[in-house]
């Protein structure tokens, strides 16, 4: 789609003005609606059917797209997140919603009993939430929201009243979740880096005993095929792990799943040049912060960076080391502006080449390996491609100059966005839909990409948000 399609989609918001609707016209109008239907009047559900509570990573991407809605709903989208925010900084994976059933998704409140078992780690009393976290994309949404409207921003004190909130989850993760020691942070279950059965986490799971599948009853098969859900072992084992960290009051350091990786530290690192960006919008200098950056930076290209495979591995705390295997996690730095240009050369090489087929065999860069032997096309996070990941190396391709893959990953994106009815994700080669329809970052992120160039002129650069030296 051109710059000019784009401008009239804006100017005719449905057609009204100059006859039928454009195509990029109906599809900015029908992501609106589908973030008006999946709209709680506080926060945006991921979908209306498989995940209807609060999701915090979900949210994050959400409001990157809600911004150029209504600013005051991104705004209230992440304040409702961090209005659930725990005594010791964690920022939960679910935000629950009391009106909802209890059996219309599994785990439910009664499952993760968090004012009562997260008492001693300051779980909130007036709300329920799930004890573990996701990824923090939370002071990149905060920042990329905040300069939608400035005006509105300061009138309200969003960034002043999110900020110390988001200083204290970016400690949680630094001083809580380092079980390595070596600076980075480890997420303690396959949930918290968001994606679920990635063949990253079969090592590791396996040396976990499954919850007997008697002991739970999933929800999310009421509304998924379960050729493209995760397997029933795979949940036993999410179940058991979820069960083991509650049973030991939300404590960290004592599990047995611990695996450094790289999504989960490059979208911290991310967002730790925004909070420099937001502290320095607050007046404040954003040294400490940037500096922080540059070290976490450091700590992931000598914990995780693999030059012969030309990615960046997980590592593996609880015996493994490395785990040898490609995912799109590993290609997920090449968002961070400091890169070693050596790294990111060679993350672009791996996107184009057989792993993951990038202007090649595939439409969009799928979850895993397409040579690998645990790759499935439909099932989950074992293959398909998902939109939040292809958004953010959208963005890492255009921070190194990659220009022309980046806009052909944008149009696809869109496409296949629009052609789906905003699927949770696709199959990677033939674009068919899988999981729900109608899914809030789906729509969110095919929004953002709609409007960012017109923000940003040729380059969404000069937005304030990926500058090649870190800058805002
Ligand atoms: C468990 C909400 C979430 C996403 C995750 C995705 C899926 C949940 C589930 O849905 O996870 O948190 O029930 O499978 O894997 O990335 O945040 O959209």
């Amino acid at each position: 789609m051109d710059r000019t399609a784009q401008l009239s989609a804006r100017a005719t918001e449905g057609g009204t003005a100059c006859g039928p609707p454009s195509p990029a016209t109906s599809l900015h109008v029908r992501a609106a609606r589908v973030l008006a239907a999946n709209w709680t009047g506080a926060s945006t559900v991921p979908s209306r059917s498989l995940y209807p509570h609060q999701w915090s990573w979900d949210s994050a991407f959400i409001a990157i797209g809600l911004r150029h809605l209504s600013p005051l709903r991104a705004q209230t989208e992440l304040e409702t997140l961090f209005g659930a925010q725990w005594a010791d900084g964690r920022v939960p994976h679910i935000v629950f919603n009391p009106s909802v059933p209890l059996d219309a998704y599994f785990p439910s409140p009664d499952f993760w009993r968090s004012s009562a078992a997260g008492r001693a780690a300051g779980a909130p009393r007036t709300v329920q939430t799930s004890g573990i976290v996701q990824p923090p994309v939370h002071a990149l949404a905060a920042w990329l929201v905040h300069r939608a409207d400035p005006g509105l921003s300061r009138a309200r004190g969003f960034l002043d009243r999110l900020y110390p909130r988001l200083a204290a989850w970016h400690r949680y993760l630094l001083h809580r979740r380092d079980l390595g020691g070596g600076g980075l942070v480890s997420v303690v279950h396959p949930w918290e880096q968001g994606m679920d059965n990635s063949p990253c986490w079969d090592a590791p799971l396996a040396r976990v005993t499954p919850a007997p599948a008697r002991s739970f009853r999933r929800a999310d098969l009421a509304h998924g095929a379960p050729g493209d859900r995760p397997t029933d072992l795979d949940y036993g084992r999410y179940v058991r792990l979820a069960a083991d960290y509650r049973d030991a009051g939300y404590a960290d350091g004592g599990g047995r799943f611990a695996v450094e990786d790289p999504a989960f530290n490059a979208l911290l690192i991310a967002s730790e040049h925004a909070l420099a960006r937001i502290a320095g919008e607050l007046g404040a200098a954003g040294t400490a912060r940037r500096a922080r950056a540059e070290r976490l930076t450091a700590a992931l290209v000598e914990r995780l960076w693999d030059p012969v495979r030309g990615i960046f591995l997980c590592r593996d705390l609880r015996g493994g080391g490395p785990i040898g295997v490609r995912s799109v996690s590993g290609l997920v730095p090449l968002l961070l502006p400091g890169l070693p240009a050596g790294i990111a050369a060679a993350l672009v090489r791996t996107l184009r080449g057989p792993h993951f087929g990038l202007g090649g065999t595939t439409r969009l860069v799928p979850s895993h390996d397409l040579l690998g032997e645990a790759f499935d096309p439909r099932r989950y996070w074992r293959g398909p491609a998902w939109f939040n990941t292809n958004w953010l190396l959208e963005r890492g391709l255009r921070a190194h100059g990659e220009r022309t893959a980046a806009d052909a990953l944008r149009e696809e994106s869109l496409r296949a966005a629009g052609a789906t009815a905003f699927a949770e994700y696709v199959d990677p080669y033939t674009g068919e839909a899988c999981g729900a329809t109608g899914f809030g970052w789906t729509a969110a992120l095919a929004l953002d990409l709609l409007h960012q160039p017109l923000e940003a002129g040729a380059s969404p650069t000069a937005a304030g948000t990926f500058h090649r030296d870190g800058r805002g």
